[in-house]
C-alpha cells in the first residue's frame, strides 16, 4: 500500500491545507495527517481540537486517517509504515526551510519528500494570518470550512464586541 503523511501544526486547518491533503489523497492508497504535539508553543487550539476539526473536514475522502504525534517526523512516518512526506510550497520564501527539512529527513530515515505548488487560490494562505484577520473581526469565510470559521469566532470573540 502506497501511504503518505501530510504532516503540520494545522492551527487550524486551511483552505490552503485541504487543498494539498485532497490533491494527496489522490496520488496515494492512504493518507496519514499528522498533527505534531508541541509542548513548546502554545496553539490557539489544542491539539485534541485541530484534530477533531480536521477529522470533520477530511470525514468525505475515505483514505485520509488523521492522528498526532511527537517527536520526529521521521519515527512517525516509521510507525505509520510510510516512505513520503507531502508537503505544500507556497512561495521561494517557503523553499530554504522545506528543502533543510527533507534532505534531513531523507539522510536520518531515507523517507522522502513530495512538494505540492500551492493552487493559485491559496497561495498566500496561513493558519496565522486566518487567526489574525478572525481576531479582528474580519471575515475569514472564503479561507476556511465553516466549522472552524465557527470555532475561531468561539475563541476568539471578545466581551462586548
Ligand atoms: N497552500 C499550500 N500549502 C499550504 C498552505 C497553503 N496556503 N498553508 C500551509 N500549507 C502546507 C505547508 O507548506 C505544509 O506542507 C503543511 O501545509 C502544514 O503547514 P503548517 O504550517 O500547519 O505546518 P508546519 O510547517 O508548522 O509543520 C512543521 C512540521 C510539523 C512538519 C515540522 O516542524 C516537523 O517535522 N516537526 C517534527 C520534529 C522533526 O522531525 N524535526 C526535524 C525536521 S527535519
Amino acid at each position: 500500500m502506497r501511504r503518505a503523511v501530510c504532516p503540520g501544526s494545522f492551527d487550524p486547518v486551511t483552505n490552503g491545507h485541504l487543498d494539498i491533503i485532497g490533491r494527496a489523497s489522490r496520488l496515494f492508497d492512504e493518507v496519514i495527517v499528522g498533527v505534531l504535539i508541541n509542548e513548546s508553543k502554545h496553539g490557539l487550539f489544542t491539539v485534541d481540537e485541530r484534530i477533531d476539526m480536521l477529522r470533520e473536514v477530511t470525514a468525505a475522502d475515505g483514505n485520509v486517517r488523521v492522528e498526532s504525534f511527537q517527536g520526529l517526523l521521521v519515527d512517525f512516518c516509521r510507525t505509520q509504515q510510510a516512505a513520503v512526506v507531502v508537503r505544500g510550497l507556497r512561495a521561494v520564501s517557503d523553499f530554504d526551510y522545506e528543502l533543510q527539512m527533507a534532505q534531513m529527513n531523507i539522510g536520518l530515515a531515507g523517507v522522502e519528500t513530495l512538494f505540492m505548488p500551492t493552487s493559485p487560490l491559496y497561495s498566500f494562505l496561513s493558519s496565522s494570518l486566518v487567526k489574525d484577520v478572525a481576531k479582528w473581526g474580519g471575515d475569514v469565510s472564503p479561507h476556511v470550512p465553516d466549522v472552524v470559521r465557527e470555532r475561531l469566532r468561539e475563541r476568539l470573540v471578545r466581551p462586548g464586541s
